[in-house]
């Protein structure tokens, strides 16, 4: 027998042994008599066991090594099923499987009893789960710090074609990935008042009458892939401070007073915000933002102090990154430790706070920009008010220095305008770094958004293009097409993705092509099969599978997606022999709840879907299907399906996509705008290997500066859009005559502000082209492989190496085993 095999079989009784054991020591319970959830938590506990000690030696190494260290701020980690990446980052998927199968028990049956962690909305929560995941394989010193949402992102369920909002009762049977840390609890203050004290020559602020709350850490380990290194995301709970510890005067012995300070602490982590790139001015989110920074800002000084010694080094050893604005009260919350708990005075707070926070914008889009009200601000953050009052007047008055009597201009850069704390603003003038998270996108920001900072401060602007973990997105998702590239290429892709150019050798070579074709098809049947278990919807794994999944949001342009489908179905019913490459448009993504129109277009799919799915005239050559409640889990199983990859925004409008890089790794097609990303995608594969049209970023933003664009002049000029205009009003559809007159309103009255009629004829020659590409299956074959290939660049571990090296200053370190 060879060593390999023996080694396998040894370590695989192993594992039997280790999992039946759990199971006795955790439940009480033989085999026989465990639940699916049983075996699940057993299976976990085995895997943490292992863990805990990588993760014990990491964090000795980190601090007997004073190594430097980032925490990645974010309101958001979209973390999906772990255990199925766990077992692959850990070298055990072969030896538990097997392991398993021995008693009788599936492993992927058991993943089902893992809840997808759902503490995000889409992109920015996303990318935030694949940096932790590429952080950790690099080996490099960083964490995660953010909230333990009792309820995520909501469970859309499709009812008569609407969409419903289910809470996510993520948390019902616990999650066992997450490590209680009640010895690291600590203690944030909301509202009271700040008195000021002279001591000597010093100001000192007492901060009176708060409210307290406990925030308890939750750690989840994130392990790094075939190393040792085990970092941390640390999630905050909030609590009431209970015992006779220090309770709070103003409820003493007042028991109504009591729960209802307890329910108001609760509340603090309950629930995600579910909106995508929209900010809604609730004190509550005001609330979870200081929760969770405080917290974090406490946790990791009070780490520092114990280890590394003088405070004013704090730069050197930490970099605090904050994902977008929503952490930005990290600036002023850093500046009150430094200066009321460390004693420091302003500047040197002040210079060690701008050497430690950088920040990176996710977004242009003006509704998303957070600004709150001073008086909400002030009420509930009385002492950081106080701070960012004092960063607003020193930063203004060297503004005036340096453009004196430009009052306009100062007013735009002020932090504190308009009654409103800027929180972008704020983001800018207190961190020493700001990204943009794509070429295009960040110069934009240098154009535009922050174009008097660049002017101002040039040397703080820089770009860093997103990414996905290729572990999560190909090796997980995809494993038929790993092992073809594996065998094409060699293994090296796993560890340095940009090796997949080495498939380019192959683009032409009829059997790899046929291997990847069969791929192709068995992860498209695999989808089919849920599509028709699910939905009772019957689609041919041999048409197009055309796909966009992303949140439903007007600048995204679902819609123009649909009216290309209108246009098609209206073109087959006038002539059902329309040569066309028979298509499946698949459809999937969550609108926030207090959205109408996002809300509208999903209708608008579904009662599409109804139509076509049942027209027997059009001989199946069109199907639309609008997938429920996409998630990770989803999307694990929709990219690898997926022959066109949608990503039509308006140009200028989506930051990055990141969506946009999954598809391509599984050898999607892009049709798309030049906008975000894409703009790099199409870079990297080249004109031939990508379908692009419509307006450019600079041609929309024309258009917003000086006007010149009349929607009404395309419904009236093109009789295709007409109709399908007039369809959406004319009872055409079922549902009530009325129901998408919203839709139509917007297009026409509101003259269109995403250009979706602007783009349309550029957008459906694009299609008939790409219809036309898809026939010759060589050449598409070869463009599937170009897409492959050139996916190396968009791993997440580009982009962490990029962080890595050029702000955050971190370096691997290599962790020995225990
Ligand atoms: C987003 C951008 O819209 C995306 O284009 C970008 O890829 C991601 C990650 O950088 O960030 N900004 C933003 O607010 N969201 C994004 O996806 N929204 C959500 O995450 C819901």
């Amino acid at each position: 027998m060879a060593r390999e095999t023996k080694k396998h079989l040894r370590e695989t009784e192993k594992f039997k042994l280790d999992f039946l054991y759990k199971l006795q020591t955790l439940h009480g319970k033989e085999l026989e008599e465990a639940s699916n959830n049983d075996k699940y938590t057993a299976l976990v506990s085995v895997l943490r066991d292992r863990i805990s000690q990588n993760w014990v030696a990491t964090n000795r190494d980190y601090s007997e090594k004073s190594r430097k260290q980032v925490y990645y701020f974010s309101m958001e980690f979209l973390l999906g099923k772990l255990l199925p990446m766990y077992l692959i980052n850990m070298g055990l998927h072969d030896v538990c499987r097997d392991a398993l199968a021995e008693l009788d028990i599936d492993i992927d049956k058991l993943t089902e009893a893992e809840p997808d962690a759902g503490l995000g909305n889409g992109g920015l929560g996303r990318l935030a789960a694949c940096f932790m995941d590429s952080i950790a394989a690099m080996k490099l010193p960083g964490h995660g710090n953010g909230i333990r949402y009792r309820y995520g992102l909501f469970e859309q369920k499709i009812v008569d074609g609407h969409q419903v909002e289910l809470p996510d009762n993520w948390l019902k049977d616990g999650y066992a990935w997450e490590y209680r840390r009640g010895d690291r609890a600590t203690e944030v203050r909301f509202g009271g008042h700040v008195r000021s004290e002279a001591t000597g020559n010093k100001l000192t602020f007492i901060h009176e009458g708060y409210e307290p709350v406990l925030a308890v850490p939750y750690d989840v380990p994130i392990i790094g892939h075939e190393n040792n290194t085990v970092n941390t995301l640390r999630l905050w709970n909030a609590e009431p401070i209970e015992g006779e510890f220090d309770l709070p005067t103003f409820n003493r012995g007042d028991y109504l007073k009591a729960v209802e300070y307890k329910h108001s602490v609760e509340r603090i982590s309950k629930i995600l915000y579910p909106e995508d790139n929209f900010y809604e001015g609730r004190l509550l989110r005001l609330k979870q933002q200081y929760f969770f920074v405080s917290a974090g800002i406490q946790s990791i000084i009070r780490r520092f102090k114990k280890r590394r010694g003088p405070i004013r080094t704090l730069p050197d050893r930490v970099t605090i990154h904050i994902n977008d604005t929503h952490p930005a009260v990290a600036v002023p919350e850093l500046m009150r430790i430094l200066m009321d708990e460390e004693g420091l005075g302003w500047d040197d707070a002040w210079d060690i706070t701008t050497r430690t926070v950088s920040y990176t914008n996710h977004t242009i889009m003006p509704e998303a920009l957070e600004k709150w009200p001073v008086q909400m601000f002030k009420t509930l953050l009385p002492r950081i008010y106080m701070i960012v009052e004092e960063i607003n007047e020193r930063y203004c008055r060297r503004l005036w220095q340096r453009y004196p009597g430009n009052w306009d201009k100062i007013a735009q850069m002020a932090i504190i305008a308009d009654e409103q704390v800027h929180m972008a603003r704020l983001a800018v003038v207190g961190s020493f770094s700001v990204n943009g998270v794509a070429a295009l996108h960040t110069d934009i920001l240098k154009k535009h958004l922050f174009h008097h900072y660049y002017e101002d401060m040039p040397h703080k602007f820089n770009n860093k293009t997103n990414g996905i973990t290729h572990r999560r997105w190909l090796l997980k998702a995809n494993r038929g097409l790993a092992e073809v590239l594996t065998e094409t290429i060699g293994k090296s892709w796993v560890e340095h993705p940009e090796d997949l150019t080495n498939l380019l050798k192959y683009d032409s070579d009829a059997s790899v092509q046929e291997k990847l074709k069969q791929v192709k098809l068995q992860n498209k049947e695999h989808l089919a099969r849920h599509i028709k278990e699910k939905y009772d919807v019957l689609i041919d794994p041999a048409s197009i599978f055309d796909v966009q999944i992303k949140r439903i949001h007007a600048y995204k342009r679902q819609l123009l997606n649909v009216l290309h489908v209108m246009d098609l179905y209206n073109r087959l019913q006038d002539n059902p022999d329309l040569d066309i490459v028979p298509r499946t448009f698949l459809f999937g993504g969550k609108a926030a709840p207090g959205y109408y129109l996002a809300k509208q277009i999903i209708k608008l799919i579904n009662m599409l879907a109804y139509k076509i799915n049942n027209d027997l005239s059009i001989k199946g050559k069109l199907k639309v299907v609008f997938l429920e409640n996409y998630s990770v889990s989803l999307g694990e199983m929709v990219f690898p399906a997926s022959d066109v990859s949608e990503q039509i925004s308006t140009a200028s409008k989506e930051a990055s996509g990141t969506g946009n890089m999954k598809f391509m790794l599984n050898g999607a097609v892009t049709m798309g705008t030049m906008d975000g990303a894409n703009v790099e995608i199409r870079n990297a594969v080249g004109d031939d290997n990508i379908f692009i049209f419509g307006l450019n970023s600079d041609q929309v933003i024309d258009f917003y500066r000086y006007g010149g664009y009349k929607s009404y002049d395309c419904y009236n000029n093109d009789k295709r859009i007409k109709l399908i205009l007039d369809q959406l009003v004319n009872g055409y559809l079922p549902g009530g005559k009325d129901e998408f007159r919203p839709i139509f309103d917007s297009l026409l009255r509101d003259n269109d502000e995403f250009f979706v009629l602007k783009d349309f004829d550029d957008y459906a020659i694009a299609q008939e082209r790409l219809d036309q590409r898809f026939r010759e299956q060589s050449v598409w074959s070869k463009m599937s492989i170009h897409n492959i290939a050139h996916a190396g660049i968009f791993s997440s571990d580009r982009s962490i190496a990029e962080y890595a090296i050029g702000i955050w200053n971190v370096k691997p370190a290599e962790i020995p085993r225990l």
